[in-house]
């Protein structure tokens, strides 16, 4: 009887504790990121109770330039101002998550990451542990309706938190001073603060949004600083497991901690290494910039805005051209890292026209040229004055360059720097015509006409009978 029992429990803490210890084999590491590492490029929503706020503050424009999702911080607020002011008017329309789907979905990304909370402590899910949530202010579960649209359209969710909080009354917002705070500087309002009961908060807001709304696919930690990070801050390692028990597959980025094994050198944005030991997390976040190259044996993804701000701002008028935020994309792919690229959307819901305009442009070169980013690889050779490369690796040991080219050449004539170019074989994607190819030591000239069929990138797709080698 007692036997029995024993091993009726001790079972499945067994089969636990194997999946979340540091057990997982490189096999499974790949099969677990396999998805993410094909998708290339996902869809970012910063959205909440700044959205409304859309960059201005009692009137004025607080600026014309960067993140208006920190505009408590930026005039100063504490949070009982902010959401006085913010509150009437942040109004979703209904079917608001449907456009981002759709618009996601028509731009060829794979996934979505939402805010379900920005520093600003403001929760877009029905929180049963916090009244400054969606459930509490607008009867609404958003994010209910965000996961439900995006699952709709066959795409991957994952969700951005913040684990900064402006909001929460014991957020021991002094034990940092590398973290932002919009009373910093000033004595905590409301007397002696108990950080653990923030973190206490933190878990259980957390285990709501990964128990209530079927599979997360990915965990978007935002951030730490030097100075407070990682267990001792947010008791980083047992967030992870909580939120491994329930989705053992999850993807989770590095940003609960801020350490060298995990990735950053420092606090800047572009502060990162190509280093990541996975206990810190899957991936490293270079923030609004492209690495120089790649970074072998370490996964990482770019965030980005298209214009200067995440959250939304009626000010600022800095968009990037379609020919930017394509050929971003395609060098991201290049040096074999993923494009999340991020829309803010107004207070209703819906995402801005110029960010809706990119996303389709985005979309209509992906229709054509898709293929040569989703589960491509890193290309192999170091500079290309044209443009960039991403390869494959077929059955029987072929392979596939895919050269997009930003710079179509005058001569009609594409030189490659292709030590084995005998016999390969050339084809337009956007009509999938053969061009001719003529293999001479140490490079290949491709036959490729004097017009560009696409201004931004037009790719060619040339098949190897083996791995490519690089002249030199
Ligand atoms: O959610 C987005 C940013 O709000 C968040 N990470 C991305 C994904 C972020 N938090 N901190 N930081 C980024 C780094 C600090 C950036 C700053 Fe600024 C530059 C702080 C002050 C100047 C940007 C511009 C934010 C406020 C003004």
């Amino acid at each position: 009887m007692v036997m029995t029992r024993r091993v009726a429990i001790g079972l499945p803490v067994l089969l636990l504790a194997d999946s979340l210890g540091g057990a997982e084999t490189a096999d499974q590491r790949n099969a677990r990121m396999r998805w993410w590492r094909e998708a290339r490029f996902g869809m970012f929503v910063h959205w909440g109770l700044y959205s409304g706020l859309a960059g201005t503050w009692e009137g004025k424009p607080v600026g014309d330039r960067g993140g208006m999702e920190w505009i408590q911080d930026r005039v100063k607020a504490d949070t009982e101002t902010y959401a006085k002011r913010a509150i009437p008017l942040f109004q979703p329309k209904p079917g608001f998550a449907r456009e981002w789907a759709r618009l996601a979905k028509e731009a060829g990304c794979r996934y979505v990451v939402v805010t379900s909370k920005h520093h600003d402590g403001f929760a877009l899910h029905d929180s049963k542990v916090s009244d400054f949530d969606a459930g509490s202010v607008l009867g609404r579960d958003l994010i209910r309706e965000i996961v439900d649209a995006v699952r709709a359209e066959g795409l991957r969710i994952g969700f951005y938190h913040s684990v900064i909080d402006w909001h929460h009354d014991q957020y021991e917002y002094a034990r940092s001073k590398q973290l932002p705070h919009p009373l910093k500087g000033r004595p905590y309002p409301n007397g002696a603060r108990d950080h653990a009961k923030y973190v206490e908060y933190l878990h259980a807001q957390v285990n709501e949004l990964v128990s209530g709304y079927g599979p997360v696919d990915i965990l978007w930690w935002d951030y730490s600083a030097q100075d407070f990070q990682g267990q001792e801050a947010w008791r980083a390692f047992d967030l992870m497991d909580r939120v491994r028990a329930k989705h053992p597959a999850i993807v989770m980025n590095n940003r609960l901690f801020r350490i060298p094994e995990a990735g950053f050198t420092g606090m800047g944005t572009d502060a990162v290494s190509a280093r990541l030991d996975p206990k810190y997390g899957d991936f490293i976040t270079p923030e609004q910039h492209i690495p120089a190259t790649g970074m072998p044996g370490v996964d990482w993804e770019t965030c980005m805005t298209m214009n200067t701000t995440w959250g939304y701002s009626e000010h600022d008028h800095a968009w990037k051209s379609d020919e930017t935020l394509i050929r971003n994309l395609i060098d991201i792919a290049s040096k074999g890292g993923n494009y999340l690229l991020n829309i803010g959307p107004k207070s209703d819901g819906s995402a801005p026209a110029e960010s809706v305009k990119a996303m389709q442009a985005i979309g209509a070169w992906m229709k054509v040229n898709g293929e040569a980013v989703y589960a491509t690889a890193a290309g192999p050779f170091e500079k290309l004055d044209w443009g960039r490369c991403t390869q494959k690796q077929l059955r029987n040991g072929k392979s596939r360059l895919y050269l997009h080219v930003f710079d179509w050449p005058k001569d009609g004539r594409l030189v490659v720097p292709l030590a084995n170019g005998a016999g390969v074989r050339a084809r337009l994607m956007a009509s999938g015509k053969s061009l001719p190819v003529q293999a001479t030591a140490g490079q290949i000239s491709i036959a490729v006409g004097v017009q560009a069929p696409d201004r931004i990138a037009s790719v060619i797709a040339l098949d190897l009978d083996g791995p490519p080698s690089v002249a030199r």
